[in-house]
């Protein structure tokens, strides 16, 4: 008999709500989950290759534990008792002679986050980390310094919009199903798109408008639109009266800022410039300038985000269809969300976080997620204490922060690394321990609590059992917390009783999400009152152009723009990024998707590479202040002259990854860890490179 089941798709992280389809204990079919709007039946490449994922021999089997060197790749396999007993002996150690907080657990955030918290905090350590950071920490904190909300409590409502403008927003191939979808059904109806990238992506070639930016430039861009927008009063004067603070300081700043300014900069002609403004004012407010996904790519990286985000304002384009908005939850709807572990009462520790997040020294980064980027220089130079054990699950900082060999430096001085994961990732295969977590189809994960105009909660079920001898996350954790000492924190043994504690208060039990895998708190959208309910955190309870949260720290509101430098000859700005076939570091060993996709190659302009006698597939050397590596050369005028581009998340490491082991080149061997030490990014785009034929 075939069984269907909704759950959630965690092939990447926007967690689609799929079907699937069950017979005889195996997964037949996954699709986008059709009563949800915007899937219907929809999945990308990766969502659709959960099958080929699910059936891999190559993920790792069983609990490892290391026998060589670290990063030899000598294993002997354990019991789970065993290696539980192994890592609670080391970290019990670890905490007794250095105290809880050289303990450090960093995760790509995800449904059992706050367990981990839970647990960090039983064992008296601050140092919990997030991806956030590595992804857009600096979207986060412009956010906060506008509204006093996060991007993670904003929304953009793609369906209704009129024009949107996206910065290297790679929507067509860095997907999110329902937005993507979401966009499409806005373009059938005449929505027009402008896209900016130095790169002529797949969203390029749909965009109505685009435009070959000059890299690292978009902030100029951005002054000289405002400066347009309010010379020639295109913005939307009742919304700005009402609700902006500091619209004369910011008017007065841009004022030198003119459109035939920005054209020398850019490489965006004056009259272009001034046409984007005058068209998108006509849609105004259902106007989007996307704020971004991933935001971490210049040290001045909060700075473009605001300017982005002020665009937006500008246009009116908050609380209503088309334009931005802030999620509700479930008390919007008089409902009551999930419960967290975290809501329990945890001990309290005084000590500084490791990566000094929300210190004088850094002080806006969200000390919700920290700073990983700040992992290798605490544990090299023991600042703010030494870091002696690292817990790390479903991240590999090996490859997703930026300089890897300052990152194997600092590993090599730990006491203990465990690395939770479903494959031998480059990470995983440097640790001492591996604990194999069963995949999305074979465990049911923490609740999801889906805020938005609509709150909603999301379950990820089991769909079949587990191929090897692996367990989930949460009931790892437990079962470390017994060893530890610490289990009255954790109130469960299984998945199942844990879910349903989170439900209690709620109103809903689990059953009530077999139907159609989500159960909603209401079933209108909730926009709040733009006359006079817009309910602003900042201080004064404005939309805070002007920020007292950068200002009473120190930073400047509008900073004046510093002109980047060139690239020049064989110096290339590196430029990486995302495609369809992938997710970021995870699947390149998927057998199907490697198939598809096996190796990633160098984007260099025509130009360029005739002067310096690079042929199309020629190998190439690319080297920069920290590391190189030999690629072959994709040799294209769809790129600026000025970068050179690359796919994230190959050259992996892990032998027993067989399919992509040694395949394409890792950007984060050649990527210098810099920071916007405003914002909390990792400025990912300002490195620059050689480039040489091999
Ligand atoms: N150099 C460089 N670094 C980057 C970026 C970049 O472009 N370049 N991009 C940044 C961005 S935007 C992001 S969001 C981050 C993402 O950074 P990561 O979270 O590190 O990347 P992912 O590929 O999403 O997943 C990491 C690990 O999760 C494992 N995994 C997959 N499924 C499961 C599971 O079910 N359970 C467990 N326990 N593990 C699982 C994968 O095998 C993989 O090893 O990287 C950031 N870092
Ligand atoms: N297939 C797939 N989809 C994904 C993911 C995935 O791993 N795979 N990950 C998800 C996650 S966590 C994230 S954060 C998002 C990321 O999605 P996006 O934010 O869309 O980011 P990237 O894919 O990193 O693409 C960055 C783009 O910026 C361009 N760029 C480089 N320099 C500049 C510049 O100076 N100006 C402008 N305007 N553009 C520039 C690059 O050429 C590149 O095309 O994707 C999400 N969706
Ligand atoms: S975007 Fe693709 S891989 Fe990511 S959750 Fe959705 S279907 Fe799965
Ligand atoms: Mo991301």
């Amino acid at each position: 008999m075939t069984q269907s089941i909704y759950s959630l798709c965690f092939m990447c992280s926007v967690r689609c709500p799929i079907r699937v389809e069950v017979k005889d204990g195996q997964v037949k079919w996954i699709e986008g989950n059709p009563h949800v709007a915007g899937m219907e039946g929809s999945l990308c490449p990766k969502g659709a290759a959960g099958i080929s994922m699910q059936y891999d021999s190559q993920r790792v089997q069983s609990p490892m534990i290391r026998e060589g060197a670290r990063g030899e790749g000598k294993w002997r396999k354990a019991s789970w008792d065993e290696a539980l007993d192994y890592v609670a002996e080391k970290l019990k150690g670890v905490i007794d002679t250095y105290g809880g907080h050289s303990v450090v657990l960093g995760e790509r955030a995800n449904l059992a986050t706050h367990i981990s918290k839970t647990f960090l905090k039983a064992i008296g350590s601050p140092n919990h980390f997030t991806h956030d950071a590595l992804c857009k920490g600096s979207v986060n904190t412009a956010c906060r310094s506008l509204f006093g909300y996060t991007d993670g409590q904003m929304g953009m409502d793609y369906k209704n919009v009129r024009h949107i403008v996206l910065y290297g927003r790679n929507m067509f191939e860095s997907v999110s199903v329902k937005e993507i979808n979401n966009l499409m059904a806005a373009l059938e109806k005449g929505a027009k798109m402008t896209y900016i990238d130095p790169r002529v992506t797949v969203t390029a070639t749909k965009a109505h408008r685009y435009w070959m930016i000059r890299p690292g430039t978009d902030l100029a861009l951005n002054y000289a639109l405002m400066h347009v927008i309010l010379d020639e009063r295109l913005y939307d004067s009742a919304f700005v009266d009402r609700w902006v603070e500091g619209l004369a300081e910011l008017q007065d700043f841009v004022r030198p800022y003119t459109p035939e300014w920005a054209e020398k900069e850019t490489g965006v002609a004056a009259d272009e410039i001034r046409a984007l403004a005058r068209e998108v004012s006509k849609h105004k407010p259902s106007v989007i300038f996307h704020y971004g996904y991933r935001g971490a790519h210049h040290a001045n990286e909060i700075y473009l985000r605001r300017s982005i985000l002020i665009l937006n304002c500008l246009m009116g384009s908050l609380e209503t269809p088309g334009g931005m908005f802030f999620k509700k939850g479930p008390g919007a709807a008089g409902g009551k969300p999930a419960r967290k572990l975290t809501e329990q009462e945890l001990p309290k520790t005084d000590k500084t976080r490791f990566d000094k997040a929300g210190t004088p020294d850094f002080p806006l980064p969200d000390t919700a997620h920290g700073v990983g980027q700040m992992l290798a220089p605490a544990i090299l130079n023991e600042d703010p204490y030494p870091i002696k054990a690292l817990i790390i699950n479903r991240l590999d900082p090996l490859k997703s922060i930026p300089d890897t060999n300052q990152m194997k430096e600092a590993l090599q001085k730990l006491d203990l690394i465990v690395a939770v994961d479903v494959n031998y990732s480059d990470l995983a295969w440097y640790a001492d321990v591996i604990l194999p977590e069963s995949t999305y189809l074979e465990r049911t994960d923490c609740v999801q609590q889906a805020n938005g105009l609509k709150p909603q909660m999301f379950l990820r079920r089991q769909v079949v059992g587990p191929r090897y001898d692996t367990r989930e996350y949460s009931v790892i954790m437990r079962q470390l917390a017994e060893r530890m000492g610490i289990e009255k924190y954790f109130p469960y043994t299984s998945m199942d009783e844990l879910v349903q504690w989170q439900l209690e208060g709620t109103g809903f039990s689990m059953a009530d999400f077999e139907a159609k895998g989500f159960v909603a708190y209401g079933k209108q959208q909730i926009f709040w009152d733009r006359k006079d309910d817009l309910k602003l955190k900042t201080p004064s309870g404005k939309i805070e152009f002007r920020s007292s949260l950068l200002e009473d720290a120190g930073f400047e509101s509008f900073p004046a723009y510093t002109p980047v430098p060139e690239g020049r000859d064989d110096v290339f700005r590196l430029v990486v990024g995302r495609v369809a076939l992938h997710t970021h570091v995870s699947t390149q060993n998927v057998p199907y998707l490697n198939e598809l996709f096996s190796e990633n190659v160098l984007w260099i302009n025509a130009a360029k590479a005739k002067a310096l006698g690079i042929s199309n597939d020629d190998l190439v050397e690319i080297s920069s202040k920290v590391g190189s590596g030999t690629i072959k050369a994709y040799v294209t005028d769809m790129i600026h002259p000025e970068a050179v581009f690359m796919v994230h998340g190959f050259g992996h490491e892990a032998k027993l990854a067989a399919r992509c082991y040694n395949k394409g080149v890792s950007d984060s061997v050649l990527q210098e860890n810099i920071t916007d030490r405003v914002g909390g990014s990792p400025a990912f785009h300002d490195t620059f490179v050689t480039v040489k034929a091999a």
